[in-house]
């Protein structure tokens, strides 16, 4: 299997997140894609080229094109209004901002466009997320070309970034992203699985409207688990996208037994949907030992996931989304390629 990366991801090095009212150092850290390529070259993954540079071609189509100039000027911005440190946001448009509108002063505008305040911006965070957009692009255009099953090494991740919306780690969605330029390139159907420990919020405002794009996300339930606002078995797409989105909220300590079961109806939805490609968000964070998440996978259990989404026959594009704290990271997701490739 081909494997898209760039180290530029390591310009995404943040130094706080702030967890429990402190500001610790982030999960999400260049270490997790070095532990991934370490694994994915212990277990044989051999053919690992780097993306052509694309910059905001087609982010420019999903994403609101003020939100995406302030990611590219937020740093600057920020540090000319005389901040010292990680930019964090602190007012956000809630309920009732009836009014709200993008505010010139920085500061309000780094809450205008965040939908969670864990994820600082620091220098060389746009630069990362560009690079992580161009490994999306590239990885969909080595499928167009005809390879079966690609994996995008993107970091940071994207799921939670929404049209105007940055958080969860996430700036740029590099699934959306890899599912548009499918379509651009010719593909009429396109799914995107989430199997995130995470519901990909992002990347249900980005296609909740679409009819081309159907978005089936596995989660933990959204009353128990971050993003807390999305997620819901209820939210199942709007105006020509009512029908296109499907959401599996799971409980606390799902084992694979019941997560399979979730698994296989997303997959008899995507197969009822007629899609010509499959997207598939992968984060291992549903990993028994994930930091700050609640499901009970295994190791082992990787590659029995990788087996059910190979078992749809899709050209599929794999892009790298969350999985923490443990090395482990990296053979879990080694697993799920290998789990596609040998079954
Ligand atoms: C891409 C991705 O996986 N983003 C996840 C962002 C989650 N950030 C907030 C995490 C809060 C976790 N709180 C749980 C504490 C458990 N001890
Ligand atoms: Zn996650």
């Amino acid at each position: 299997m081909r494997i898209i990366y760039s180290e530029d991801h390591k310009f995404r090095d943040a130094k706080t997140e702030l967890h429990g009212g402190e500001l610790v150092k982030p999960f999400e850290g260049p270490f997790r894609a070095e532990w991934i390529l370490a694994a994915l070259q212990e277990n044989g993954f051999s053919d690992i080229v780097a993306p052509e540079a694309h910059g905001l071609s087609v982010a420019g189509k999903l994403h609101d094109a003020g939100y995406l100039e302030f990611l590219e000027t937020i740093w600057e911005r920020w540090t000319a209004a005389g901040f010292t440190s990680e930019a964090i946001p602190i007012s956000l448009p809630v309920r009732r901002s009836y009014h709200a509108r993008p505010p010139k002063n920085i500061d309000g505008l780094l809450g205008y466009y965040a939908n969670s305040v864990e994820t600082s911006i620091t220098d060389g965070t746009y630069r990362a997320a560009v690079a992580a957009n161009d490994c999306a692009i590239s990885a969909a255009d080595h499928i167009t070309a005809g390879n079966r099953h690609v994996f995008a090494l993107c970091r940071p991740p994207g799921h939670h970034a929404g049209i105007d919306l940055f958080g969860g780690y996430c700036f740029l969605n590099n699934a959306a992203i890899a599912a548009q330029r499918l379509i651009d390139h010719g593909a009429a159907k396109v799914a995107i699985l989430d199997v995130d420990f995470h519901h990909g919020n992002g990347t249900q405002d980005i296609t909740y409207e679409r009819d081309d794009i159907f978005f089936a996300s596995l989660h933990g339930d959204p009353d128990d688990a971050f993003p807390y606002f999305w997620g819901h078995a209820e939210e199942t797409g709007k105006g020509r996208g009512e029908g296109f989105n499907a959401n599996f909220p799971l409980p606390r300590n799902t084992p694979w037994n019941a997560y399979r079961a979730a698994l296989e109806s997303a997959m008899k939805r995507i197969a009822d949907f007629g899609a010509e490609a499959l997207v598939v968000s992968l984060g291992v964070d549903t990993f028994e030992k994930d930091p700050i998440s609640f499901f009970r996978l295994t190791t082992p259990d990787f590659q029995r996931m990788g087996a059910v989404l190979a078992a749809s026959d899709l050209p599929i594009v794999t892009v790298m989304e969350g999985g923490y704290g443990v090395t482990e990271i990296g053979h879990n997701v080694a697993n799920v390629l290998l789990g596609m490739e040998d079954g």
